[in-house]
C-alpha cells in the first residue's frame, strides 16, 4: 500500500469519524476506501453509482480487445462485470471455437492473434449495434455479428500489410475498416532484402477493407503504397472531415536498429491524412501496380491522395473530435497534445502550403495547420470525447487522465490512474454524439490493487464518472492481458437473439428428429447425424471402421435460450458446443481402434450426467 502523506491520514481519520457519526455509534474498523484516504461519503456515493443490484442490468456494454489472447472480452458497465468472452483469433474450448470444421477453417494455420482496436459498426457516425470489427497484428480483421456475438468472418492475412496495428477503425458509414503496416517490409511478402536497404526497399501499406452494407461481408477495397515509416494508430474523419482517414507514423527517419534512439532524431513525425473517397475512385478505375495479387496505388503518382501533417515526435494515438473539426495527436514523450484544425488543413492543401515532400507525398506546415498545443501533461497517448466539448487525454508517463476543453484549450481537471494508462474509452466516445457519463481508463499495470495471483498480474481498468466538472474514480476492475482499446455502446442498441430458430437453420446436415439421427456410409466416408436434446445424445452409440473419414454433424434441437449441449469425444481431441437450434460439424480420420465415450460438456439438466454414448472403431 502506498503511504499518501499527512493530508491523506487526516482525511482517513475524518472519514472514519464521519462513518461513526453516520452509524450513530463509535467508529468501527475503517472501511476499505477510507484506508486509502478517500472520504467515506465519496465511497458510498461511488458504490451507489456502480452498484447493479442482483437481477438488474448494466446500461452499457464494454467491448475490450483481448490483446495477444486473440479474443474479445465483454463487460457490463457501470458494474465492470465480465459477461462473456468472444473467441476470435484463438481456439477457445469453452465454446468449442476452433474445434468444429467451420471455425477451424476460419482460423487457418494461425492459432493466435494480437488484437488491439475493436471498432463497432457505424451508421451516420453513430454506433448501430450490428457488427464489431477487431484487428490482428498478423494482417487480419475479424467481424463479429452482434446478433449472436459470434465471429463470422476473418479476412487475411491481407497481402502487403505487415504488422496490422493501425486497424480496425471504421469510416462513419462502415464503408471501410482500415489496416496499416506497423512494420514496413519489402513487398510482396516473401522478398528478402537486407535491413541496410530499409529506406529504399522497404514499404508501408495502408489498406481499406470494403464492408458490405447489408451483410457486413469484408473484401479487399484499396491499398496505398507508403514510405517505410511505422504506421501506428488510425481514426476516420467524420462530418466535416468525412472522407478522410488519419494514421500516425513514427520512425519517419526510416531508421533501423535500436529505434528508441535511431527513430528519435527528428523533432516531428507525421500524421498521414488519406483521402479514402479518392482511393475508392482510383481503385474503381483500376489504378495501381499489381503487388502480391493486389493493386497498390502510388500516392506520388496520384496527387491529392495522401498528405503528411507534422506532429510531435513518436506519436501514438490520433483522434478526431465528434464534430470532425479537430484532429488530435501528439508525441508520446511530450507534455502537450496538438489540436489540428481541419479547416486549416484544407486551406493549406488548397494553397499548396507545403514544407516539402516524403517520397513524393506533400508535407504540410505544422504552424499552418495547428490550432493549439494543449498542456495536458506528460506522455499523452489517446484522446476521447464527451458530449459537451470536453476531451479526455490519457497520460502514460503521468499515469493520469487530463480533461480539457476543445476551442478554449484549457486543461480543467486531472485524475490519477493506477497505473500507467494506455488507451481510454468514453461511452459512445468515437461517435458524432458521445454520451459522457462514463470513461474507462485501460491501465497497463495493476501493482497489487487486487488479491495476489503471483508474478503475472491482470491489467487494471478503472471507471471514471464524468458527469460533473471534476472527474471521479469510482471502480477498479480487472481484465486479462491485454485490453489495448475498448469501445462502449449503449446496451439497448444491441438486439441479440435468444436462440437460433428452427426455421433459420439451413444447415444441410441438420436433423430435428431423433428418427433421422444415425450413420450413413459412402465408401470410407461416414456421416453421423447427431441430435442433442435434454437429456440424450442420439445415437447413444455408433460403429465405424479404422481409417474412415468421419463427419459428426451435431444439432441441438432445443428452442430454449441458454440450453447449450456439448459433445466431448475422449482421446480424439474433439470438443463441440452447440447453442439452441445450432448445427456444427467436425471431420476427422478414425485413426485409433477401440471404444471412445462421448458426453455432453455443458451442464444442461438434472440428468446431464446421463447424456453420454460410445463411438466404436473396429
Ligand atoms: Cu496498446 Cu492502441 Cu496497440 Cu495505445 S495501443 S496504449
Ligand atoms: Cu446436454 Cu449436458
Amino acid at each position: 500500500m502506498k503511504i499518501e502523506g499527512k493530508g491523506a491520514i487526516l482525511a482517513t481519520v475524518a472519514g472514519i469519524v464521519a462513518l461513526g457519526l453516520l452509524a450513530g455509534r463509535c467508529a468501527p474498523s475503517a472501511p476499505k476506501g477510507a484506508k486509502k484516504g478517500v472520504a467515506v461519503s465519496d465511497v458510498a456515493q461511488a458504490a451507489m453509482k456502480v452498484y447493479v443490484a442482483p437481477g438488474d442490468l448494466d446500461e452499457y456494454y464494454l467491448f475490450a480487445s483481448g490483446g495477444h489472447s486473440g479474443q474479445m472480452y465483454v463487460y457490463g458497465l457501470p458494474s465492470g462485470r465480465h459477461i462473456s468472452t468472444i473467441p476470435v483469433f484463438t481456439p477457445y474450448p469453452a465454446t468449442g471455437y476452433g474445434f468444429d470444421d467451420e471455425s477451424k477453417k476460419m482460423l487457418g494455420d494461425l492459432t493466435w492473434g494480437d488484437t488491439h482496436h475493436p471498432a463497432l459498426s457505424e451508421t451516420n457516425g453513430d454506433y448501430d449495434g450490428r457488427w464489431l470489427f477487431i484487428n490482428d497484428m498478423n494482417g487480419r480483421i475479424a467481424r463479429i455479428d452482434l446478433r449472436d456475438f459470434k465471429t463470422k468472418q476473418i479476412i487475411g492475412p491481407v497481402p502487403n500489410v505487415s504488422g496490422n496495428h493501425g486497424s480496425s477503425f471504421v469510416t462513419p458509414g462502415t464503408e471501410y475498416s482500415v489496416m496499416a503496416s506497423r512494420f514496413s517490409i519489402p513487398i510482396p511478402k516473401g522478398t528478402a532484402v537486407e535491413v541496410a536497404k530499409y529506406a529504399t526497399d522497404y514499404k508501408g501499406v495502408v489498406t481499406g477493407i470494403k464492408v458490405d452494407p447489408k451483410t457486413g461481408e469484408m473484401s479487399m477495397g484499396w491499398q496505398i503504397l507508403m514510405p517505410p515509416f511505422d504506421y501506428d494508430l488510425g481514426d476516420a474523419g467524420k462530418l466535416v472531415s468525412n472522407g478522410w482517414v488519419f494514421f500516425t507514423s513514427y520512425n519517419t527517419e526510416k531508421a533501423t536498429g535500436k529505434l528508441e534512439v535511431t527513430s528519435a532524431q527528428k523533432d516531428r513525425d507525421y500524421i498521414a491524412a488519406v483521402d479514402w473517397k479518392l482511393a475508392e475512385q482510383l481503385a474503381a478505375k483500376g489504378e495501381g501496380q499489381m503487388i502480391g495479387g493486389v493493386k497498390v496505388i502510388d500516392p506520388a503518382k496520384n496527387p491529392g491522395l495522401v498528405y503528411f501533417m507534422p506532429c510531435g515526435k513518436s506519436p501514438h494515438g490520433v483522434d478526431v473530435s465528434p464534430d470532425g473539426k479537430y484532429v488530435i495527436g501528439s508525441g508520446k514523450l511530450q507534455g502537450v497534445t496538438t489540436a489540428f484544425n481541419w479547416e486549416k488543413v484544407q486551406t493549406a492543401i488548397r494553397n499548396k502550403d507545403f514544407a516539402g515532400d516524403e517520397d513524393g507525398i506533400p508535407v504540410l506546415k505544422y504552424e499552418s495547420i495547428k490550432d493549439a498545443e494543449v498542456p495536458v501533461g506528460l506522455g499523452p497517448l489517446h484522446t476521447q470525447f464527451g458530449p459537451d466539448g470536453y476531451a479526455y487525454t490519457s497520460l502514460f508517463v503521468d499515469s493520469a487522465i487530463a480533461k480539457w476543453k476543445l476551442g478554449t484549450w484549457e486543461v480543467v481537471d486531472k485524475v490519477p490512474m493506477s497505473y500507467s494508462i494506455g488507451h481510454l474509452s468514453a461511452a459512445e466516445g468515437d461517435t458524432v454524439s458521445p454520451d459522457g457519463k462514463w470513461l474507462v481508463g485501460l491501465n497497463k499495470l495493476s501493482h497489487g490493487r487486487h488479491l495476489t495471483v503471483g508474478p503475472s498480474q491482470p491489467e487494471s481498468s478503472q471507471l471514471v464518472d464524468i458527469t460533473e466538472e471534476k472527474m471521479k474514480l469510482v471502480l477498479d476492475f480487472f481484465t486479462e492481458p491485454e485490453p489495448h482499446y475498448a469501445q462502449i455502446i449503449k446496451a439497448d442498441k444491441i438486439k441479440a437473439i435468444e436462440v437460433y430458430s428452427k426455421e433459420e437453420n439451413h444447415h444441410p446436415l441438420a436433423v430435428w428428429d431423433v428418427k433421422d439421427a444415425g450413420v450413413t456410409r459412402n465408401g470410407n466416408k461416414v456421416t453421423v447425424k447427431i441430435v442433442e436434446v435434454r437429456s440424450t445424445i442420439t445415437p447413444t452409440d455408433f460403429e465405424i471402421k479404422e481409417g474412415d473419414e468421419v463427419t459428426l454433424a451435431i444439432t441441438n434441437i432445443e428452442q430454449t435460450t441458454d440450453e447449450l449441449h456439448g459433445l466431448g469425444l475422449l482421446d480424439y481431441n474433439i470438443n463441440i458446443v452447440v447453442d439452441p437450434g445450432e448445427t456444427k460439424t467436425v471431420t476427422f480420420k478414425a485413426k485409433k481402434k477401440g471404444v471412445f465415450p462421448y458426453y455432453c460438456t455443458n451442464f444442461c439438466s438434472a440428468l446431464h450426467q446421463e447424456m453420454q454414448g460410445y463411438m466404436i472403431v473396429r
